[in-house]
Protein backbone atom coordinates (compact mmCIF):
# COMPACT_ATOMS: atom_id res chain seq x y z
CA UNK A 1 0.00 0.00 0.00
CA UNK A 2 1.56 3.01 -1.26
CA UNK A 3 1.13 5.05 2.62
CA UNK A 4 2.29 8.79 2.97
CA UNK A 5 5.72 9.12 4.90
CA UNK A 6 7.64 10.04 7.60
CA UNK A 7 11.13 10.41 7.52
CA UNK A 8 13.16 9.96 10.47
CA UNK A 9 16.79 10.82 10.55
CA UNK A 10 19.63 9.34 12.76
CA UNK A 11 23.33 9.77 12.79
CA UNK A 12 26.50 7.61 13.21
CA UNK A 13 28.83 7.15 16.58
CA UNK A 14 30.95 9.78 16.89
CA UNK A 15 33.71 11.63 19.51
CA UNK A 16 35.16 8.33 20.20
CA UNK A 17 31.84 6.02 20.76
CA UNK A 18 30.27 3.28 19.08
CA UNK A 19 26.94 3.74 19.35
CA UNK A 20 24.53 7.00 19.04
CA UNK A 21 21.28 6.30 20.61
CA UNK A 22 19.42 8.45 17.73
CA UNK A 23 20.58 5.12 15.52
CA UNK A 24 19.42 3.05 17.76
CA UNK A 25 15.94 5.12 18.06
CA UNK A 26 15.83 5.62 14.19
CA UNK A 27 15.93 1.62 13.79
CA UNK A 28 13.56 0.82 16.11
CA UNK A 29 11.10 2.93 14.32
CA UNK A 30 11.92 1.61 11.00
CA UNK A 31 8.77 0.88 8.69
CA UNK A 32 6.46 1.36 11.81
CA UNK A 33 3.23 3.08 10.52
CA UNK A 34 1.90 5.65 12.54
CA UNK A 35 -1.05 8.02 12.12
CA UNK A 36 -1.13 6.32 8.31
CA UNK A 37 1.95 7.33 7.69
CA UNK A 38 5.28 4.52 7.03
CA UNK A 39 8.48 5.57 9.06
CA UNK A 40 11.15 5.48 6.61
CA UNK A 41 14.53 5.46 7.89
CA UNK A 42 18.31 7.26 6.79
CA UNK A 43 21.60 7.31 8.81
CA UNK A 44 23.42 10.14 8.33
CA UNK A 45 27.04 10.28 8.32
CA UNK A 46 28.23 12.76 11.26
CA UNK A 47 30.25 15.13 8.80
CA UNK A 48 29.33 18.04 7.67
CA UNK A 49 29.07 18.27 3.86
CA UNK A 50 28.06 14.72 3.27
CA UNK A 51 24.99 15.01 6.12
CA UNK A 52 23.72 17.44 4.12
CA UNK A 53 24.12 15.48 0.68
CA UNK A 54 22.42 12.24 2.12
CA UNK A 55 19.59 14.31 4.04
CA UNK A 56 19.20 15.58 0.55
CA UNK A 57 18.77 12.21 -1.16
CA UNK A 58 16.79 11.14 1.90
CA UNK A 59 13.87 13.55 1.50
CA UNK A 60 13.89 13.26 -2.81
CA UNK A 61 13.86 9.41 -2.09
CA UNK A 62 11.05 9.31 0.82
CA UNK A 63 9.12 12.67 -0.14
CA UNK A 64 8.02 12.59 3.10
CA UNK A 65 4.81 14.83 4.64
CA UNK A 66 7.16 15.20 7.77
CA UNK A 67 10.74 15.12 8.51
CA UNK A 68 12.30 14.60 12.15
CA UNK A 69 15.98 14.53 12.50
CA UNK A 70 16.84 13.03 15.84
CA UNK A 71 20.69 13.37 17.33
CA UNK A 72 22.62 12.72 20.60
CA UNK A 73 23.42 15.39 23.15
CA UNK A 74 25.41 14.28 26.07
CA UNK A 75 25.23 15.62 28.87
CA UNK A 76 21.12 16.42 28.84
CA UNK A 77 18.59 14.87 30.91
CA UNK A 78 15.53 15.07 28.82
CA UNK A 79 14.50 14.53 25.28
CA UNK A 80 14.45 18.23 23.92
CA UNK A 81 12.55 19.89 21.26
CA UNK A 82 14.56 21.76 19.37
CA UNK A 83 13.04 25.44 18.10
CA UNK A 84 15.76 27.51 16.61
CA UNK A 85 17.92 26.69 14.56
CA UNK A 86 21.52 29.18 13.99
CA UNK A 87 23.52 29.72 10.22
CA UNK A 88 26.67 29.37 11.94
CA UNK A 89 29.45 26.45 12.06
CA UNK A 90 31.71 26.16 15.21
CA UNK A 91 33.07 22.77 15.80
CA UNK A 92 34.35 22.19 18.89
CA UNK A 93 35.79 18.96 17.65
CA UNK A 94 36.29 17.36 13.93
CA UNK A 95 33.90 16.18 12.22
CA UNK A 96 34.26 12.23 11.31
CA UNK A 97 35.89 13.62 8.15
CA UNK A 98 37.98 15.34 9.47
CA UNK A 99 36.23 18.75 9.06
CA UNK A 100 36.57 21.50 11.38
CA UNK A 101 34.88 24.74 10.27
CA UNK A 102 35.04 27.48 12.58
CA UNK A 103 32.80 30.53 11.93
CA UNK A 104 31.12 30.15 8.83
CA UNK A 105 27.65 29.45 7.58
CA UNK A 106 25.88 26.39 7.12
CA UNK A 107 24.19 27.96 4.12
CA UNK A 108 25.75 30.93 2.45
CA UNK A 109 23.29 34.51 2.34
CA UNK A 110 20.26 32.71 4.06
CA UNK A 111 19.23 34.33 7.11
CA UNK A 112 21.01 33.67 10.43
CA UNK A 113 18.47 31.47 12.02
CA UNK A 114 15.01 29.66 11.68
CA UNK A 115 11.97 27.74 13.44
CA UNK A 116 11.26 24.41 13.52
CA UNK A 117 8.00 23.66 11.49
CA UNK A 118 6.95 21.39 14.30
CA UNK A 119 4.20 21.51 16.59
CA UNK A 120 6.55 21.59 19.42
CA UNK A 121 4.37 22.11 22.32
CA UNK A 122 1.83 20.13 21.97
CA UNK A 123 4.37 17.46 21.09
CA UNK A 124 6.26 18.40 24.64
CA UNK A 125 2.66 17.56 26.41
CA UNK A 126 2.01 14.32 24.82
CA UNK A 127 5.22 12.85 25.67
CA UNK A 128 5.19 14.49 29.22
CA UNK A 129 1.47 12.81 29.59
CA UNK A 130 3.19 9.49 28.51
CA UNK A 131 6.09 9.57 30.91
CA UNK A 132 8.71 10.70 28.57
CA UNK A 133 10.95 13.19 30.31
CA UNK A 134 10.77 16.19 27.50
CA UNK A 135 11.96 19.90 27.06
CA UNK A 136 11.93 22.22 24.32
CA UNK A 137 15.33 23.42 23.22
CA UNK A 138 16.47 26.95 22.24
CA UNK A 139 20.30 25.77 21.35
CA UNK A 140 20.85 22.87 19.09
CA UNK A 141 24.49 23.65 19.52
CA UNK A 142 26.77 24.75 16.30
CA UNK A 143 28.18 21.24 15.27
CA UNK A 144 26.64 19.02 13.40
CA UNK A 145 23.21 18.36 14.22
CA UNK A 146 22.73 22.16 14.05
CA UNK A 147 23.90 22.51 10.55
CA UNK A 148 21.84 19.55 9.40
CA UNK A 149 18.54 21.43 11.05
CA UNK A 150 19.62 24.14 9.32
CA UNK A 151 19.91 22.89 6.12
CA UNK A 152 16.79 20.57 6.64
CA UNK A 153 14.72 23.79 7.23
CA UNK A 154 16.19 25.68 4.13
CA UNK A 155 15.39 22.65 2.15
CA UNK A 156 12.29 22.16 3.11
CA UNK A 157 10.90 26.05 2.46
CA UNK A 158 12.51 25.89 -0.88
CA UNK A 159 11.56 22.95 -2.39
CA UNK A 160 8.97 21.41 -0.15
CA UNK A 161 6.86 24.23 1.06
CA UNK A 162 4.30 21.23 2.10
CA UNK A 163 6.26 19.70 4.50
CA UNK A 164 7.16 20.26 8.40
CA UNK A 165 10.12 19.50 10.28
CA UNK A 166 12.37 19.98 12.67
CA UNK A 167 15.10 18.17 15.19
CA UNK A 168 15.25 16.18 18.66
CA UNK A 169 18.24 15.93 20.65
CA UNK A 170 18.11 12.62 23.06
CA UNK A 171 20.58 11.67 25.80
CA UNK A 172 22.79 8.92 26.05
CA UNK A 173 22.09 5.79 26.40
CA UNK A 174 22.69 3.70 30.04
CA UNK A 175 25.41 2.14 28.40
CA UNK A 176 27.37 5.54 27.43
CA UNK A 177 26.33 7.19 30.49
CA UNK A 178 28.49 4.13 32.33
CA UNK A 179 31.14 5.55 30.71
CA UNK A 180 30.93 9.42 31.26
CA UNK A 181 30.67 9.02 34.77
CA UNK A 182 27.56 11.13 36.64
CA UNK A 183 26.19 12.05 32.94
CA UNK A 184 22.51 11.83 32.87
CA UNK A 185 21.12 9.17 30.15
CA UNK A 186 17.52 7.34 29.50
CA UNK A 187 16.55 3.86 28.25
CA UNK A 188 15.91 3.04 24.86
CA UNK A 189 12.82 2.09 25.09
CA UNK A 190 11.62 5.31 27.18
CA UNK A 191 13.17 7.33 23.82
CA UNK A 192 11.63 5.06 21.29
CA UNK A 193 8.23 5.33 23.02
CA UNK A 194 8.91 9.75 22.95
CA UNK A 195 9.89 9.69 19.42
CA UNK A 196 6.49 7.52 18.10
CA UNK A 197 4.68 9.41 19.67
CA UNK A 198 6.30 13.02 19.25
CA UNK A 199 5.34 11.78 15.35
CA UNK A 200 1.91 11.05 16.04
CA UNK A 201 1.13 14.10 18.06
CA UNK A 202 2.62 16.43 14.75
CA UNK A 203 0.54 14.51 12.55
CA UNK A 204 -2.72 15.32 14.31
CA UNK A 205 -1.37 18.80 14.80
CA UNK A 206 -1.16 21.04 11.82
CA UNK A 207 -0.62 24.00 13.95
CA UNK A 208 0.58 23.89 17.74
CA UNK A 209 -1.04 24.62 21.66
CA UNK A 210 -0.60 27.58 23.30
CA UNK A 211 1.16 26.95 26.08
CA UNK A 212 4.48 28.86 28.21
CA UNK A 213 7.46 27.42 27.47
CA UNK A 214 9.86 30.60 27.58
CA UNK A 215 12.90 30.57 29.93
CA UNK A 216 14.40 34.10 31.43
CA UNK A 217 17.86 33.60 31.30
N1 LIG B 1 25.06 14.79 17.88
C1 LIG B 1 25.98 15.79 17.40
C2 LIG B 1 26.27 15.40 15.97
C3 LIG B 1 25.73 14.02 15.80
C4 LIG B 1 24.94 13.75 17.00
O1 LIG B 1 24.26 12.73 17.19
C5 LIG B 1 25.46 17.22 17.57
O2 LIG B 1 24.69 17.48 18.51
O3 LIG B 1 25.83 18.10 16.79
Amino acid sequence: MNLPTVLLTGFAPFAGDTINPSREVVRALAGRVIAGHRVEIAELPVAFAAARRELAAAIDRTQPALVLAIGQAGGRACVSLERVAINLIDARIADNDSAQPIDEAVIANAPAACFSTLPVKAMRAAMQAAGVPTELSFSAGSYVCNAVFFALMHRLAHHHPGARGGFIHIPYLPAQAALHPGAPSMALDTMTRGIAIAIETALSHASDIRAIAGTLD
